[in-house]
């Protein structure tokens, strides 16, 4: 079927492409879809409101950007979106700026919270005709291993439908049922702690300049913009630590110690919430007729900010390759999608893991000891005296390496 259209067949709904999620992969796989005229509906368990208030990752990194342009989304998307050219790695309260547009010829990202993301994706696929369903209960995918898969789902009233389709894209994030309908031995999860405890917070609070890391032997901390008026604020805790151990109070008097600025303006804070520092991948991100996409395959530690890319980067490759089994009747790239997503989702988590190493080392002493501190400080270092290093870590942050498909 093409067009995104849905036909009724003996009280069964059929259409090529079931996406399973509305969040950043999802939308991305049914937009491109969509401009690529294949019918697909899209099932999400929230209502709008709450898949447009989410707020999460700020930077859209270069090759997401790219997914975007070359599929004709651009355009509307990152309109008045500006670069994200410059990071700010404030060590022991010293500015240092650091360049990642110098260091990859401008091809530096943009700073786009995925609050906007999401609200420009949703608009831009219902103003297209497109067919997404919020308040899907019960989402349940029935036959994914043969030739004629098919999902259920209840309505906001209370009414089952079935779904018919060919491939289903299970784009639901890391706890929805997708990967769980996988056999467990049709899959290896991999799975790793940094044992180091993530908390953040968002606040109506001015946002930085740039991008900011704070190193310091006080501990990490870091301040993104989300939109004009609002931070993100992410703070190295202890592993276990519970919301009440992190009073709004203490909040802000950690901020301040840990970015080396008593005039950090505080403001409410919207949201607090502990971080499972949990890094997983399953290999392959796909069974039968089923593809995984985004946090639905691989959960990364936000050093880095690669989850919300990786996502968009695996829905690229997606979208590209059921476009081809749908219009062509070549499965090939489907059947090599998993790896050709899987080198990059690992180069990330490399990334992301020595960025923390870097971050986390260089700071609070008893993390791992002054050896490790020295080496970290020296990691860090490099970073301005070295082209070389420069260039790497700009190019990993930007995401202009791992030229794969989708990169
Ligand atoms: P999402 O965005 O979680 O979307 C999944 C969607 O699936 C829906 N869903 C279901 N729908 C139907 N039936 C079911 N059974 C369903 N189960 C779930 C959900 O309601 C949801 O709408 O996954 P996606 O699309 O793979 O995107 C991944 C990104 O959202 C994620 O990697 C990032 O947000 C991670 N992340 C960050 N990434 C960055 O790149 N930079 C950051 O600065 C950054 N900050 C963050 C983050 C994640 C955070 N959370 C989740 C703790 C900050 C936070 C607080």
């Amino acid at each position: 079927m093409g067009g995104g259209e849905v036909s009724e067949a003996v009280g069964v709904e059929v259409t090529d492409v079931v996406v399973i999620g509305a969040g950043v992969a999802g939308l991305t796989v049914g937009n491109l879809l969509r401009r690529n005229g294949v019918g697909c509906v899209v099932l999400e368990r929230h209502d709008r409101s709450y898949v447009e208030q989410r707020q999460r990752a700020g930077v859209l990194d270069y090759r997401a950007e790219q997914v975007y342009m070359r599929g004709g989304l651009g355009d509307r998307l990152l309109d008045g979106v500006p670069p994200s050219t410059l990071i700010e790695i404030r060590v022991d309260g010293v500015e240092r700026l650091f360049d990642v547009a110098e260091h990859t010829a401008g091809r530096s990202g943009r700073l786009l919270s995925q609050q906007l993301l999401v609200q420009r994706l949703i608009a831009m696929f219902l103003d297209e005709g497109g067919d997404l369903r919020f308040d899907a209960a019960d989402v349940a995918l029935h036959g994914v291993q043969g030739d004629q898969p098919w999902v259920s789902y209840r309505d906001a009233d209370g009414g089952t439908h079935r779904l018919g389709c060919r491939y289903v894209a299970g784009c639901d994030g890391f706890h929805g049922v997708s990967r769980a309908s996988m056999p467990g031995d049709a899959v290896t999860t991999y799975e790793d702690a940094e044992n180091i405890g993530w908390f953040t917070v968002l606040a109506d609070s001015p946002p930085p300049r740039y991008a900011l890391f704070g190193v310091s032997r006080h501990g990490f901390a870091a301040q993104f913009a989300r939109g004009r008026t609002a931070s993100r604020f992410y703070l190295q805790c202890g592993v276990g630590d519970g919301l009440q151990e992190w009073s709004d109070e203490r909040v802000w008097q950690q901020l301040r110690l840990r970015l080396g600025d008593e005039q950090l303006p505080g403001g409410p804070i919207v949201d607090k919430s502990i971080i499972d520092a949990h890094s997983i991948v399953v290999d392959p991100m796909a069974h039968g007729r089923l593809f995984l996409a985004g946090d639905a395959a691989h959960i990364i530690t936000p050093m880095g900010g690669k989850g919300m890319n990786l996502a968009i980067a695996d829905a690229g490759v997606l979208a590209e390759a059921l476009s081809t089994a749908i219009h062509h009747g070549d499965e090939e790239s489907l059947r090599s999608y998993s790896a050709a997503c899987l080198p990059r989702v690992w180069s990330d988590q490399e990334f992301s893991r020595w960025m923390s190493e870097m971050m986390f080392h260089a700071g609070d002493i008893s993390i791992a000891g002054p050896f490790r501190w020295q080496l970290a400080r020296a990691r860090l270092e490099r970073l301005f005296t070295s082209t070389t290093a420069a260039e790497a870590f700009a190019a990993k942050l930007a995401g202009t390496t791992d030229a794969g498909p989708g990169a």
